[in-house]
């Protein structure tokens, strides 16, 4: 099939590259004119293990190509971001997808397939794309063929997970989810599921929400553990031996481009009949002012007011800070006046040596679950003016002086006079 892919970024580009190098001619666009020349020039601009060396296999068998324009095709893969709009509940921005969507109009012919990769709000396929489609003279179902299908991938495993993970077909019509399917079963090794379009979207959204209100009861418990004085943490690990009960793990707050940010397209959606998702990102949003409070209180009777905030990605063994609770909180710290040196293996400027990071330091705080950060090597602990570390992750297991995690600080706040 000749398939064009509107979006080149962390999945539009896996996508691409897993169809052309399936026997399909891809022709992939891209906006950025610095994201097409890269790619013709033979390199991939994403960080994604595994990802360059099947590129480079496309494009020698020649069955890749980047444009900034779309051509005629059989089919047409949408994978452009939707951010949050700024608005009461945060809706889906469609303003990529649409212009996506009329970018390919003058390419379109009949018996082609559409599909909408982009996480989208409930009912955007139905009755955001399909109206521009049928404006455009088509009748959906019967000369055109229009399928959400989402990507449920976990960056830095896509190009497994692509092939490997079963996959929801949401077609607007049942023949547009056998067309879609026909395609992606060229491709995917797991399941097809088949579902309408609308049913998709929203079955793409709760899994990230269902993980989102799971982690905001973890943290609203990590809140009751501390005014009780009963340690959360060692209550998660005995309620999950009950064989239906999972509690999830609290933290710093829920960084990333997913749990962050897709609960709001369901709320926003249907904002009368989501308190529970509403109040779930409230609690998580809440993490980082709730974590730079802890810290005020472990530092009241520090010797200085130096903090060392260990990692910044939005969580462990990743290099992406970007929606980071960890880099809020270190913020927040700075602005409150207290002295952050940020270490972090996986981010290039924090990537310093542990002991000078935590030089004359009163704290350690350990914000990210890097595998690095299981021992605190006695070389980092011994230089600080006082060995304490407050381990939001629960990652710590090795190390030297006083260590408290989300389940058991309330020991150390209430041995000291608060000014709080
Ligand atoms: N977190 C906690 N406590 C937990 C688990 C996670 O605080 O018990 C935090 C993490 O530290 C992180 C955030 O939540 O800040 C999100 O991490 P994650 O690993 O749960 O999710 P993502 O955003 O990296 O990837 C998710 C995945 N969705 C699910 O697992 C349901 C992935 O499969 C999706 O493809 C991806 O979102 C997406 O694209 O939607």
């Amino acid at each position: 099939m000749k398939i064009t892919t509107i979006g080149l970024g962390y999945i539009g580009l896996p996508t691409s590259v897993l169809f052309a190098t399936h026997g399909h001619e891809v022709r992939g666009v891209d906006a950025n004119p610095a994201v097409v020349e890269t790619l013709n020039r033979g390199y991939i601009h994403i960080e994604e293990e595994g990802l360059q060396k099947l590129y480079s296999q496309a494009l020698q068998s020649g069955s890749f190509e980047a444009s900034l324009t779309p051509s005629e095709s059989d089919a047409f893969i949408i994978a452009v971001p939707t951010p949050n709009k700024d608005d009461e509940h945060k809706s889906c921005d469609l303003s990529y997808v649409v212009s996506a969507v009329e970018s390919i109009l003058p390419y379109i012919q009949k018996g082609n397939l559409i599909i909408v990769e982009s996480t989208i709000g409930p009912r955007t396929t139905e009755d955001v794309v399909q109206p521009i489609l049928e404006a455009a003279g088509f009748t959906i179902g019967e000369d055109l063929f229009l399928a959400h299908c989402p990507e449920r991938v976990l960056p830095g495993n896509i190009a497994h997970e692509l092939v490997h993970n079963p996959r929801i077909i949401g077609g607007v019509t049942t023949n547009c989810t056998e067309a879609a399917k026909a395609m992606y079963g060229t491709v995917v090794q797991g399941e097809l599921i088949e579902a309408t379009a609308s049913e998709a979207e929203l079955s793409k959204l709760m899994e990230n929400t269902y993980r989102d209100v799971n982690i905001a009861l973890a943290n609203e418990l990590a809140k009751i553990g501390l005014d009780l004085e009963i340690n959360a943490l060692k209550v998660i690990e005995m309620a999950n031996r009950h064989p239906r009960v999972n509690l999830h793990s609290p933290g710093p707050g829920v960084g990333g481009h997913c749990l962050a940010i897709d609960p709001y397209f369901v709320a926003a959606a249907s904002p009368k009949f989501s308190p529970l998702i509403q109040t779930a990102r409230k609690i998580n949003t809440s993490m980082p002012q709730f974590i730079v409070e802890t810290t005020s209180k472990l530092m009241a009777s520090a010797p200085n007011n130096k903090v060392t905030v260990f990692g910044l990605t939005y969580k462990g063994n990743i290099d992406d800070t970007r929606e980071s609770p960890a880099k809020e909180i270190s913020e927040m710290l700075q602005f409150a006046g207290y002295d952050v040196t940020e270490y972090d293996p996986h981010v290039e400027y924090a990537n310093i040596e542990i002991e000078a990071a935590c030089q004359d330091s009163s704290l350690i705080l350990v914000l990210t679950d890097h595998s690095e950060f299981k021992t605190i090597p006695a070389s980092a602990t011994q230089v600080m003016r006082q060995a304490q570390i407050l381990d939001t992750k629960a990652i710590v297991k090795q190390h030297e002086g006083e260590l408290f995690n989300l389940g058991n600080m309330y020991e150390q706040i209430r041995k000291i006079p608060q000014e709080m």
